[in-house]
């Protein structure tokens, strides 16, 4: 899964603030037909049971289009769950807690917020790294966004090992600006969930990434 994690250009969340938990199907579904080559599930405030109710419906899906199922937050989880990775933020530990719960097989992602993290994150093993908010977004409240001064640098020296996806306040309407930044793989959250079509919203944020290659 190590390979298609590389492939990946737009990485889709199922986010659960956006989501009805009927539609978590749904949703998933069309965020893989327009192109998410990773998908996470994130459910923040939700119970662990549901988590793992909601994390057994999207990952037939992904393993069926064979891409990558993350869990977000909860190791134990996405092992029990058999997930293919998960995500975790600067305060849930180090790599090598959850590699002693998760195992050396499964991808595990990690949040930076700054280059210094994004660099530590590299040299601690981490399989692939989000870099933001590059913008303040309602998707995660309180958290002033870091701009996108650092996001070349970034993408230079950390892009070249392991994925970077850049995420916080991206849109569709400012995605042109962030790629000229230097960014080469997003999140997007809001504005594709919240989008009338998601599955033709998500294809045109895959066209203009696979341009900027
Ligand atoms: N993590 P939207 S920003 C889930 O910087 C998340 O670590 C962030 O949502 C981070 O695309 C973010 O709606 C929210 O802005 C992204």
């Amino acid at each position: 899964m190590r390979s298609k994690l590389n492939k990946a250009l737009l990485y889709g969340i199922v986010d659960m603030g956006y989501t009805k938990a009927e539609n978590v199907e749904e949703t998933t579904r069309a965020l893989i037909e327009g192109g998410a080559g990773i998908i996470q599930l994130r459910a923040k405030g939700s119970e662990l049971p549901e988590i793992e109710r909601l994390a057994r419906l999207v990952l037939p899906i992904c393993q069926a289009a064979g891409i990558p199922f993350i869990v977000n937050d909860f190791p134990e989880t996405a092992k029990k769950v058999g997930a293919d990775g998960v995500h975790i933020g600067q305060d849930d530990g180090t790599l090598e807690q959850v590699r002693a719960i998760v195992g050396e097989e499964m991808i595990v992602g990690r949040s930076t917020h700054a280059q210094d993290q994004a660099e530590d994150a590299l040299l601690d093993g981490f399989d692939y790294i989000g870099f933001g908010p590059l913008f303040p977004t309602p998707t995660k409240k309180g958290r002033p966004g870091i701009g996108v001064e650092n996001v070349r640098a970034v993408q230079g020296t950390i892009g070249t090992r392991i994925p970077v996806f850049c995420i916080g306040g991206i849109r569709r309407d400012n995605l042109a600006d962030v790629i000229a930044t230097g960014a080469r793989r997003v999140v997007i959250v809001s504005d594709l969930l919240g989008a009338e079509d998601i599955s033709a919203a998500a294809k045109s944020v895959v066209d203009q990434l696979e341009k900027a290659e």
